[in-house]
């Protein structure tokens, strides 16, 4: 079974990928939206490092980690770069989403230091965004991109025990959950990373 990119050839088809994310929570949220008939591995079966993110946006940072990641492996790679953009925050935490609290910060310790910061504001608007990029081989001169973004606004207590990151604190537009309190379906259906698969997905044929 072959996945190729609408607009070429079968040298390029992709029979197999590698998820190039150290992050276990979103590679369970991307394997269930990828095609089952991908054949998928996980970074962490090759014991790689992960790269530094020395992009300024998300989308230099996705395709320096799918570059890394194909070039280790000899494969083609998916990475996934994503955030909490805050409005009042001018788009902070952003591309230091995962360290917003320090490089060794945990969930918690980012969500605390976001209440922090926005302690008495009351304009609450943020969203999440995700790049994410498939690389055929390391030095890919085209590779597929597809971006989605989901919207909310940043509550005052944690609430919820699904999901990762900022979850507990994001109550998207017109719900009255968090994304943490949703299903991992329901999340997948509505979230930036389900949005963004939803386009890379669309420039693949089934064939
Ligand atoms: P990899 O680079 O290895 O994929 P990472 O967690 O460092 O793992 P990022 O650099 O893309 O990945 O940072 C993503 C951070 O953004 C993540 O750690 C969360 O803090 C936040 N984030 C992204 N998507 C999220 C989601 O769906 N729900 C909650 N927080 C999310």
């Amino acid at each position: 079974m072959n996945w190729r990119s609408k607009d070429n050839t079968t040298e390029h088809a992709i029979n197999a990928l590698v998820i190039a994310s150290s992050n276990a929570h979103k590679v369970s949220e991307l394997r269930l939206l990828l095609p089952e008939e991908i054949e998928l591995h996980d970074q962490s079966e090759f014991n790689l490092p992960s790269p530094e993110e020395t992009g300024l946006t998300f989308l230099e940072n996705a395709l320096l980690k799918a570059r890394f990641t194909s070039q280790a492996t000899g494969m083609a790679a998916l990475a996934d770069d994503s955030g909490l953009a805050v409005d009042c925050l001018n788009g902070a935490p952003g591309i230091y989403s995962a360290r917003y609290a320090g490089n060794q910060a945990s969930d918690l310790d980012n969500c605390q230091q976001l209440l922090e910061q926005m302690r008495g504001e009351t304009d609450r608007r943020a969203h999440f965004h995700c790049s994410i990029v498939l690389v055929r081989h390391w030095q890919d001169p085209d590779p597929i991109i597809a971006q989605g973004r989901w919207h909310g606004e940043i509550i005052s207590e944690m609430k919820g025990a699904q999901g990762f990151g900022y979850d507990p604190l994001f109550l998207p537009m017109q719900l009255s959950q968090t994304a943490a309190q949703l299903t991992a379906h329901r999340k997948a259906e509505l979230s930036h990373r389900g949005r963004a698969l939803k386009v890379l997905k669309a420039h693949l044929t089934h064939g």
